[in-house]
């Protein structure tokens, strides 16, 4: 309850300050932003620009000789201190200040900071920060193919896995990112924050006990979907609205990595834990295009490479922080596993929609998901 209580005094402080930035930033809808020009952070988002003849075709290989501009980039996460996102941001920020020697200095921001995981979006597409993990669930409305990421038992079960498809799909970092940038944001990578459970008071075990639960889900309407297969209603919710909701019991059930079940205290007011393996968190660490696009050669090098090694950091971090999330959700809350024939009854389910995803969402591209299923099936050898 005090966790709680210290997060929702963080989000009402943000919600405030976030009133404030939007006021100075001109607000606007962020789909026809132009991105770090007209906000708040323009003139810092778009400070590489003139760094470019300076730092052209320098790459970022011994760097502490003086050779970037002094910078201050934000990177916004949507986790507190101590959760994977934040833990990744923090580590990207020190290799970032020790590969040029701090000339760049980058500031990790922890969920509230600047809103809700919807408002962190949005700046981002307005450069009123440089960097964002970002979930794509968040964005699920605008960026119709990021919704892939929600289709149930689609990527492998396995987050090592999944991971490797992550890192090495052409489907998702040439053609997803093409996606993205057309709303001015370019994701580098994408990443696993581990195998997501279900939490409920009901202890879900087959489709048909999810008839008649209310499941909070992101900002993605093909979540209405999925969960419909099985019977639920949905209602979209931020996290930090979402311990109170359970409570309350306005919500059922919710779906998250293990770490996050146990750090945002969710098993305190749910009875049962269901380790389903019917999909992995997904997050990407993006970058606001337009900004990015005006960086130097040595600066974009410096980036891509930090973010690239971030790629085997990340996994250990969350694998190490799940298996620390189970141990303690165990000690209080019943653990179901699910069987294979169970598994398979959920599959049965959830397939239909992988094909109404496919064939009746708007603005998806097919060709982009059958690319990424053959992906997957190479690496999965199915
Ligand atoms: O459930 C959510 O919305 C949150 N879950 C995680 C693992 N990270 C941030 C996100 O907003």
């Amino acid at each position: 309850m005090v966790i709680f209580n210290k997060k929702l005094l963080v989000m009402l402080i943000a919600i405030l300050s976030l009133g404030l930035f939007l006021a100075a930033c001109g607000g606007g809808d962020s789909e026809e932003s132009t991105g770090g020009e007209e906000a708040n952070g323009g003139e810092e988002a778009n400070g590489g620009e003139e760094s470019n003849e300076e730092s052209e075709g320098e790459s970022s290989e011994g760097s502490g000789d003086g050779e970037f501009e002094e910078q201050e980039w934000q990177i916004v996460t949507e986790e507190l201190q101590g959760e994977v996102q934040y833990e990744y941001a923090a580590e990207f920020a020190s290799r970032i200040e020790e590969k040029t020697d701090g000339a760049i200095t980058v500031e990790p921001l922890e969920y509230g900071a600047l809103g809700s995981e919807v408002n962190q979006a949005q700046l981002l597409q307005q450069g009123g920060v440089e960097m964002a993990v970002m979930s794509p669930g968040f964005t699920g409305g605008q960026v119709p193919d990021g919704q892939i990421f929600s289709l149930h038992y689609f990527f492998p079960a396995d987050p090592e896995l999944t991971q490797e498809v992550l890192t090495n799909s052409e489907a998702l970092n040439t053609d997803l990112r093409a996606k993205y940038e057309e709303h001015n944001i370019s994701p580098l990578s994408f990443w696993t924050e581990g195998s997501m459970a279900w939490t409920s008071n009901v202890g879900i075990e087959s489709p048909s006990d999810w008839e008649g639960l209310n499941m909070r889900v992101q900002e993605s309407p093909l979540m209405r979907e999925t969960y419909d297969a099985y019977g639920a209603t949905v209602q979209s919710l931020s996290w930090g609205e979402l311990y109170t909701a359970l409570d309350r019991e306005t919500v059922d059930a919710q779906e998250n990595p293990l770490f996050f079940i146990e750090s945002a205290s969710f098993h305190e007011v749910q009875d049962t834990v269901t380790i389903s393996n019917h999909n992995n968190y997904i997050a990407m660490t993006t970058v606001n295009t337009d900004w990015y696009n005006g960086l130097s050669d040595a600066e974009k090098d410096l980036i891509d490479e930090t973010v690239a090694e971030m790629q085997e950091w990340v996994f250990d971090e969350q694998k190490q922080q799940n298996e620390a999330g189970l141990q303690a959700i165990e000690e209080d809350t019943e653990i179901i596993r699910l069987t294979d024939e169970q598994i398979a009854e959920f599959k049965e389910a959830a397939e239909p929609v992988h094909e109404f995803y496919r064939n009746e969402v708007e603005g998806i591209d097919p060709d982009l998901y059958d690319k990424l299923k053959e992906e997957i099936a190479e690496i999965t050898g199915e």
